[in-house]
């Protein structure tokens, strides 16, 4: 059964090309910096946008046109299978990404809900065996049955710690079978509403107990699998704990975790926390942690996380750049943890939205290679750091002063000159690079 109909294989036509259905910037075979641009990209699809949802919000019901619903939720998780392959092949996108409960009816306890995951997790293990589509990642959903109301690994009730733990353990099991090449946790509801009955330290202790017993269950099962923690700084939960790159990394230290995790950063939870995505990965860079990105992009004039497909060119260029400098996103990759406006409810909006952002990623890419090439950023730095370059600047990076010979050298150093960023100008170069 065919359920995307009337669509092609999405094929690159160029920038010309005045067909929607085609890739305007995205050529998955051009060479870039000696291979093909989709291993530099490794885009996904995410199951729960794009196969699950429903297009509610907290004032309407569901309006998504979703051709593979039926009254059996058994029968729609199957025919999910089939329409998820028949999507990632037209788009010619190779990763996809989920979690448990998006492929899968839980049925009435775990026991049922395991091999709901049995069967469809056999299905899917074919269509990949066919069409050659890998697992970027899988996580637990521990945040929407109302049992994870205080969280999973940092609720105050045993019984909800062990329960996550159940789940958890057969994700890494699911991820093995599918040869998944990373697996996420993204602490949904491991935060607090309020301080004031909350033990931060005894939650924050069981999260790295959790975290501990994860890494040795992989270990168990043979299965190297990178995993990674997704920072987001609230929503659902007032507080959480992972509340973005920086929090994250000191969390992992504190517990000595960080030779077992990298991060997974999503373009909106920086945009919550106050930052950018590009301040994100920078920070990520800076201890080796970057594993893979959630792209999307939040609207400038909402304070939740709208998860809009990623289509403003400025904001994915400076993201490309940081990843450029990471050395690449492999095993990581691009998850477009994007959803369809509600006003975009048709099924070929589906195809339509990865289109967009795709191309946008193309976009950004090619313009963060031409940033590198031209030494745009690397020229402002060096001028912008030149005083460490020599004399007492050169003598601070190697070493060899201390307080007493500073302060003699600021002695005889008291008239300072500072130079201009010219930082306008330096923003009106750089649109030149994009439009
Ligand atoms: C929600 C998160 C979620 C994770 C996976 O805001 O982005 O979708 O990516 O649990
Ligand atoms: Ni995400
Ligand atoms: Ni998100």
């Amino acid at each position: 059964m065919e359920y995307f109909k009337g669509i092609e294989k999405i094929v690159y036509e160029g920038p010309k090309s005045s067909n929607d259905f085609a890739y305007r910037h995205y050529d998955a075979d051009e060479i870039v910096l000696g291979k093909p641009m989709k291993e530099h990209l490794r885009f996904g699809l995410a199951y729960w946008h794009t196969m699950t949802n429903g297009g509610n919000d907290p004032f309407g019901d569901a309006v998504n046109e979703r051709t593979w619903v039926e009254n059996d939720p058994m029968v729609t998780a199957i025919n999910r299978v089939d329409a998820f392959f028949e999507l990632l092949e037209k788009l010619g996108v190779e990763y996809f990404c989920f979690h448990d409960v998006d492929i899968a009816p839980q049925g009435n306890s775990l026991e049922e809900f395991f091999e709901n995951l049995d069967v469809i997790t056999d299905l899917m293990k074919e269509k990949m065996a066919q069409t050659g589509i890998k697992l970027l990642w899988n996580t637990a959903n521990l945040f929407t049955h109302p049992r994870f109301l205080n969280g999973g690994a940092t609720s105050n009730n045993a019984d909800v710690y062990a329960y996550s733990a159940a789940q958890v353990k057969k994700g890494l099991e699911l991820s093995k079978k599918l040869g998944g090449q990373n697996y996420v946790f993204w602490g949904g509801r491991e935060g607090y509403e309020s301080l004031l009955n909350t033990d931060m330290n005894l939650e924050l202790d069981n999260m790295a107990r959790f975290f501990k017993m994860a890494i040795a269950y992989k270990k168990k099962i043979g299965h190297d699998v990178q995993f990674l923690i997704e920072p987001k700084p609230k929503e659902p939960t007032t507080h959480q704990y992972d509340f973005d790159a920086a929090t994250s990394l000191a969390f992992l230290q504190k517990y000595d975790l960080q030779d077992d995790f990298k991060l997974n950063l999503e373009a909106n939870h920086a945009t919550l926390a106050g930052h950018t995505f590009e301040h994100e990965i920078a920070v990520a860079n800076t201890y080796n942690a970057l594993g893979s990105l959630d792209a999307n992009q939040g609207h400038p004039l909402l304070g939740w996380d709208t998860d809009e497909f990623p289509t403003n060119l400025m904001d994915v260029t400076l993201a490309m750049v940081e990843v450029l400098d990471a050395g690449g996103i492999a095993p990581g990759g691009i998850n477009f943890d994007a959803k369809v406006r509600r006003t975009s409810f048709a099924m070929d909006d589906l195809v339509l939205a990865h289109i967009a952002g795709m191309d946008t990623f193309a976009r950004g890419f090619k313009a963060a290679i031409k940033l590198k090439e031209d030494k745009f950023f690397t020229n402002l730095k060096e001028e912008r750091y030149a005083s460490f370059k020599s004399g007492i600047g050169k003598e601070i990076i190697d070493g060899t002063t201390d307080l007493e010979s500073l302060a003699a050298y600021a002695m005889e150093h008291q008239d300072i000159t500072n130079k201009s960023g010219h930082i306008e100008i330096v923003k009106s170069k750089l649109n030149d690079y994009i439009y």
